[in-house]
């Protein structure tokens, strides 16, 4: 029999899973997973421990119902321009279909982000025949603006490649800014209305502290390194991200979809295991932050599992820093 979920324990524990991406669809929780392979890989800096081959899809019924697996939605072998390593996916809802959006390689090794649909928030999903042109990198996360605009937000550093990508066009030796410079942005890019390619080429965001001055290279506490996500709360844009090398999720806000984004705080500090990846969902007039970690494999860092804790605004509209042991 299925357990019911509990925060901050993992929402499954027969696959490890990471990366969440939470959404309310038809009044359900559905969260969008990477799906780590139960696989003994030596850790490295470019992030070669990340195998991942496929994708499942969690749903939840309510916050403390059973946690149901709807199976592999996804697999490698079903997308032709895909070679490996299938990592953090999003979903949107838009035009009576669900969007899966997933960064994978293609056959050059170049981290590139894909787009799949189905009828149904369960999958399986369909994927286009080729990534979306002009994207690269990883981490997708889609936000749909009460205007009904869709924006993507992407980007990750080292194995994410973006270090790779200044000057517009793939260049393997390219290094990163060094510490006094201006840290690298995330990708902003509008999508077109049928969801399946970028309106415009995609836009580096900056992210500010509270004088104004970009957040440097070097400013690894609040510097961007991955996983963007993006929600709306009394008005404003908040551009939630991992700071990689110092293990937290921080966020910063904006009046504007595409920022400039004024740095605010953090709002998870560290997680066992090396990465930190997040999403922030409203669901029935509470706000949740889904987080993995790798407590249940005991500390292996590719092999995380997903978990939920209660999020909690200030009154000025700050975000409450969340310690996830207590
Ligand atoms: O899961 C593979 C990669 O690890 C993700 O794309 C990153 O955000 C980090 O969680």
């Amino acid at each position: 029999m299925k357990r019911n979920a509990k925060p901050n324990q993992p929402l499954v524990e027969h696959i490890y899973t990471a990366d969440p991406s939470a959404h309310v669809f038809e009044g359900k929780l559905f969260i969008y997973p990477s799906h780590d392979l139960d696989k003994d890989v030596p850790s490295n800096d470019n992030g070669d421990q990340y195998v991942m081959e496929d994708y499942h899809v969690l749903s939840m019924d309510d916050i403390d119902s059973p946690v149901t697996d709807h199976g592999q939605v996804l697999h490698m072998k079903d997308v032709p321009w895909v070679s490996q390593q299938m990592w953090a996916p999003d979903a949107a809802y838009k035009n009576n279909t669900y969007y899966f959006y997933f960064p994978a390689r293609d056959k050059d090794g170049i981290f590139r982000i894909g787009v799949a649909t189905s009828p149904n928030p369960a999958g399986p999903f369909k994927p286009e025949p080729n990534y979306i042109e002009g994207s690269f990198s990883i981490d997708p996360a889609v936000f749909i603006d009460d205007d009904g605009k869709a924006y993507m937000y992407f980007g990750g550093l080292w194995g994410g490649q973006l270090e790779k990508w200044q000057t517009g066009t793939f260049d393997p030796d390219a290094q990163g800014p060094s510490g006094d410079e201006p840290a690298l942005g995330p990708r902003v890019a509008e999508l077109t209305n049928d969801m399946l390619s970028f309106k415009e080429p995609p836009q580096e965001i900056q992210i500010v502290d509270e004088n104004g001055n970009p957040i440097t290279a070097g400013d690894e506490d609040r510097r961007y390194f991955e996983g963007p996500w993006l929600h709306k709360y009394n008005g404003y844009y908040y551009l939630s991200y991992s700071t990689g090398t110092t293990h937290y999720i921080v966020y910063a806000i904006s009046k504007n979809p595409k920022g400039p984004f004024v740095y605010k705080g953090r709002i998870l500090e560290p997680v066992i295991g090396w990465t930190t990846h997040h999403s922030i969902v409203e669901f029935k007039g509470k706000w949740y932050l889904f987080y993995h970690d790798s407590s249940l494999s005991g500390g292996i860092d590719n092999k995380r599992s997903v978990k939920f804790t209660e999020l909690k605004y200030n009154p000025d509209g700050t975000i409450q820093t969340i310690k996830p042991y207590g």
